[in-house]
Formats: C-alpha cells, structure tokens, sequence
C-alpha cells in the first residue's frame, strides 16, 4: 500500500520526457489498443468511417493526451491524497461517456497494456521497471473510479 514519493515522481519524470512527442506518442498509444484490440475500432467516432489511424488527427491526439494527463494526475493525488479523487462531475461524465460507448470491464485492461507498452517505448533507454509499477498502479486507481461510476449508471 502507499503511493510513494518515488513512485510518483518517476511517473511525473516520464511524462515530462513524453510530452514533448505528443504527435507519436498518441499515434503509438492508439495503434497499440487497436492491435491488442481490433474490434474496438468501431467504438471511437474519429476511427469509424476509416481503414486506417488517421496520422494527424487532432481529436485522436487530443483524447490520448487526456488519458495520459489523467493517469499522471492520478499518480499525483495517490501520493499526495492516498486515493484518486477525480471531480465528482468529470467522473460522471466520464463514467456515462464509456457506458455509453460500450466500453466493458476488460477493455480496461487492453487500455492498461497499451498505456504501459506506449511508456516503454516513449522512453526507450530510460525506461525502468519501476515506471510500470507506478503507471500501472495510477492508471489501475483512476480505471476503478470510473468503473464504479459506470456501474452506478448503468
Ligand atoms: C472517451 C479517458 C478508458 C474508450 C474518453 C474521454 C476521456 C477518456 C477523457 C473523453 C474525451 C472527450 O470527449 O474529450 C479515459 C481514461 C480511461 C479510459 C482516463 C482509463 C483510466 C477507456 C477504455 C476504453 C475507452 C478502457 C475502451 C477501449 C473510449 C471511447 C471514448 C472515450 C470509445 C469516446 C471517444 C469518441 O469521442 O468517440 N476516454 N478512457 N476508454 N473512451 Fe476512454
Ligand atoms: C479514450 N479513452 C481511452 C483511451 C483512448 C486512447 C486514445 C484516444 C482516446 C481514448
């Protein structure tokens, strides 16, 4: 348990390497969920009416930055507040934004693996085990708030 100082500051560390890539790394990101999960092409509306990842989209880059921005905020607030306190309101959107498209429990997972493979690669040579602990652990926090709110949606 406990959400330390280390932790949080090796996700913050990789972030400010990754920012800086926006435009790859959200296309990386993107590609990945797609490859683990095929089908969940059909559910993101700036992917429906085309075969490929478009490579310049800024709606796509625009939402893979959010989750990125979210899972770091959520590292932040683990340390600092021991749990992820999400405003009540976004959650509630984003719990009825996922409801509504479809999104099921183990496609949770398939975004965990693209998140953390996407980090891997962003930071090539320093890279180290402990940033997958710590992604894993603020993304895993932030994906159980917004279960629970779709749960309490649906
Ligand atoms: C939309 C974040 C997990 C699929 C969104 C939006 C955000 C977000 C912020 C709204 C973007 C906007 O309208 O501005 C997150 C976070 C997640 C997560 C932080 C996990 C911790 C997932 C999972 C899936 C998913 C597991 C399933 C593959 C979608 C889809 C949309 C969406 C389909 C709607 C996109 C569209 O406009 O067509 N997500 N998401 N998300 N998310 Fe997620
Ligand atoms: C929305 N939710 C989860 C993951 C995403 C990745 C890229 C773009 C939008 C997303």
């Amino acid at each position: 348990g406990g959400f330390s100082e280390k932790q949080e500051a090796s996700v913050k560390e990789s972030w400010e390497v990754m920012k800086h890539n926006i435009p790859e790394l959200s296309l990386r990101f993107f590609t990945l969920i797609l490859e683990i999960a095929p089908a969940a092409k059909d559910m993101f509306s700036f992917l429906r009416d085309t075969d490929v990842i478009p490579q310049d989209n800024p709606r796509l880059k625009a939402h893979a930055v959010k989750v990125f921005k979210m899972t770091c905020e959520s590292a932040i607030q683990l340390h600092e507040k021991g749990e992820v306190v999400v405003g009540d309101t976004t959650l509630k959107w984003l719990g009825s934004v996922h409801l509504q498209k479809g999104v099921i429990d183990p496609h949770f997972e398939v975004v965990k693996e693209a998140l953390l493979r996407t980090v891997k690669e962003a930071l090539g040579e320093k890279w180290n085990e402990e940033m997958n602990g710590a992604w894993g652990e603020a993304y895993d926090h932030l994906a159980t708030a917004i279960k629970n709110k779709m749960r309490a949606e649906s």
